[in-house]
C-alpha cells in the first residue's frame, strides 16, 4: 500500500504547504500560476520536506467554496508535474471526492480531507483507491465554522468525532492504519480549544494510524501574541516542535527550512535514549 512511501512511525515528518490559490490566508496569490506552483513544489522538496500538500481551495474562516472544475484546473497540472519529478510523496488537500480521485490518478499518494470524510463518496473513493488519508475535524464549513464554536469538552468531543469517522470508514472497507487523524486547529475553535487540543495531542494517537498537526501561521497565534501572519514563524515553530514532542507523525507547515531544523531537534529528542 502506498502508505509505505510515507514511512510513518519513528520520526515526525514535515509536510510543506503549497496553496495554488489566489486567497489562502498566508500564501494566497504567490503560487496560483501553474509554473510558480511547480517551482515552489521543487523548492519545498529541496528544503527538506517529507511530503508536499497541494491545495486549490482556501479553507480560511469565511472562505467561499471553489467550483470543482476550477479546483481541478489549479491542482492537477501541478500534482502531475511534481509527482513525476520528485522523490517525496505529493498529497492532495481537498474536500471533493472527484478532485481527490483525479489527483491520485495524477500521482498523489495521500488524500488530505479537511471535510473529515463526511462525504460518503470520499470514503468510497479512499476505500477503492487504497491510498492513505488524513481525516480532519472541522465544525461546520469554512464559511460557518468560526461562528461561536462551542463544545461540551473539546478534546473529548473532537476525539469522539474522529473515532466515529474512522469507524465509519473502516465499516466501508478502509483500513484503520490507512488513516491519519487531525484535530483541525483553527477549524471552528477558540484559542482555548486550540490550546487544549495541542496540549493533549498525544491522546489522538490511538484513534488511527497516525496524527497530523496543522497549526502553522494560524490566527490563534495572533490571539496569543498579537502577531500578523507574516510575523508568526516563531510561534509556528514552537507549535510544530510541541506537536512533534507530543508524538505527531506529521506537521503541516508553510516554512519548510526553519521547521525542518526544529523537527530534526524534536526527532533527535524523541529518539534519544
Ligand atoms: N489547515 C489548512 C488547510 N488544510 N489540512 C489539514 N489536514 N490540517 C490543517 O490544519 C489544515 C489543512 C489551512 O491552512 P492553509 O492551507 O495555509 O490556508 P488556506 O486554507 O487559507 O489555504
Amino acid at each position: 500500500m502506498r502508505i509505505d512511501r510515507l514511512e510513518l512511525g519513528g520520526s515526525c515528518r514535515v509536510m510543506g504547504i503549497l496553496n495554488v490559490t489566489p486567497d489562502s490566508f498566508y500564501d494566497g496569490g504567490r503560487y496560483d500560476a501553474t509554473e510558480a506552483a511547480i517551482a515552489r513544489g521543487r523548492e519545498i522538496a529541496a528544503n527538506g520536506a517529507n511530503i508536499i500538500d497541494v491545495g486549490g481551495e482556501s479553507t480560511r474562516p469565511g472562505a467561499p467554496a471553489v467550483p470543482e472544475a476550477e479546483e481541478h484546473e489549479r491542482v492537477v497540472p501541478v500534482i502531475t508535474a511534481l509527482a513525476a519529478e520528485l522523490e517525496i510523496p505529493v498529497s492532495i488537500d481537498s474536500r471533493k471526492p472527484a478532485i481527490a480521485r483525479a489527483a491520485v490518478a495524477a500521482g498523489a499518494a495521500l488524500i488530505n480531507d479537511v471535510g473529515g470524510l463526511r462525504d460518503p463518496e470520499m470514503v468510497a473513493t479512499i476505500a477503492e483507491l487504497g491510498v492513505p488519508a488524513v481525516v480532519m475535524h472541522m465544525r461546520g464549513t469554512p464559511e460557518t465554522m468560526q461562528r461561536e464554536p462551542d463544545y461540551d469538552e473539546v478534546v473529548g468531543d473532537v476525539k469522539a468525532w474522529l473515532a466515529e469517522r474512522v469507524g465509519a470508514a473502516e465499516a466501508a472497507g478502509v483500513a484503520r492504519e490507512q488513516l491519519i487523524v487531525d484535530p483541525g486547529i483553527g477549524f471552528g475553535k477558540t484559542l482555548e480549544h486550540n490550546l487544549a487540543l495541542m496540549a493533549r495531542l498525544a491522546e489522538f494517537r490511538v484513534i488511527a494510524g497516525g496524527v497530523l498537526l496543522g497549526a502553522s501561521r494560524k490566527s490563534w497565534l495572533e490571539t496569543l501574541s498579537g502577531a500578523a501572519p507574516e510575523l508568526r514563524l516563531p510561534g509556528s515553530l514552537a507549535a510544530a516542535t510541541a506537536g512533534a514532542l507530543a508524538g505527531a507523525d506529521i506537521v503541516r507547515v508553510h516554512d519548510v527550512v526553519a521547521t525542518r531544523q526544529a523537527i530534526d531537534v524534536a526527532n533527535a529528542l524523541r529518539e534519544f535514549k
